[in-house]
């Protein structure tokens, strides 16, 4: 298997918020039950918004975090409580079983918005400050090595599938049938999508880059280059180790 319904480190924290704010709803609503707290949560960066500068700018991380990522959460839980078929399914059950929802609008809904809350949630803990991310090491260098030839091959790879994604969208570095390979993806699609991407791209993700203009325009407009070469300096490799690893 390739690991899809392996639970993500985020779950955990968020189910630890999300029984924080189920208490705290019945607090201040005596009537109203547990199941009422939203579904999901929008995680805490566990750095702050300036800590991965110069790579990645503050304001940006502030905007994407608060606004972006805030805003596939709220639609998310605002889908999931007008769909009381939705209700107790896992941000993983949602991605990886898009094609068993009829509804083509509500598919797409949350295609874009569970697709969008998984994978900046991943995308926040595959970062991490410059000098504190460790480095590509141990059998994780060494299956890139065996897949790719080298590190600096990988690392051409992934750069040209995220300058070449068209418009909006994800690079990512994946497990699929025990191999490395490096796909890219459109908008808030991921290679969880069973039956919505193709099946070459499908496997677990260990690196992802968030080629969405919001995710550097405010620094880098329109030199998306620069920002992936940036984007090195800042990659948590413990975190995409810890993904190899488990997968
Ligand atoms: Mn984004």
């Amino acid at each position: 298997m390739f690991g899809l319904m392996t639970t993500p480190h985020f779950d955990r924290r968020s189910f630890v918020k999300l029984s924080a704010a189920a208490a705290a709803s019945m607090v201040t609503a005596p009537g109203a039950f547990a199941q009422d707290a939203p579904a999901f949560v929008l995680p805490d960066l566990t750095y702050k918004f300036a800590a991965l500068e110069p790579s990645i700018d503050a304001r940006t991380m502030e905007i994407h975090h608060d606004k972006h990522h805030a805003g596939y959460v709220a639609k998310l839980n605002a889908t999931v409580a007008e769909n009381p078929s939705l209700k107790g399914k896992s941000l993983n059950e949602l991605v990886s079983t898009l094609p068993s929802v009829g509804d083509e609008t509500l598919r797409a809904t949350l295609r874009n918005n569970a697709g969008g809350h998984w994978n900046h949630s991943v995308f926040w803990e595959m970062l991490a400050p410059e000098g504190e991310g460790g480095k590509l090491e141990g059998p994780l260098e060494e299956a890139i090595q065996s897949s790719f030839g080298s590190a600096d091959d990988f690392r051409k790879a992934f750069a040209a599938a995220a300058a070449s994604r068209f418009g909006s969208g994800w690079a990512w570095l994946i497990m699929q049938d025990g191999k490395l390979k490096v796909v890219s993806t459109p908008n808030q699609d991921n290679p969880l999508m069973k039956g919505i991407v193709p099946a070459g791209d499908l496997g677990t993700p260990l690196l992802g880059l968030d080629v969405w203009e919001h995710a550097y325009y405010l620094n880098y407009q329109n030199r998306r280059p620069d920002y992936i070469k940036a984007f090195w300096k800042v990659v948590n490799w413990k975190d995409v180790a810890r993904r190899f690893e488990e997968k």
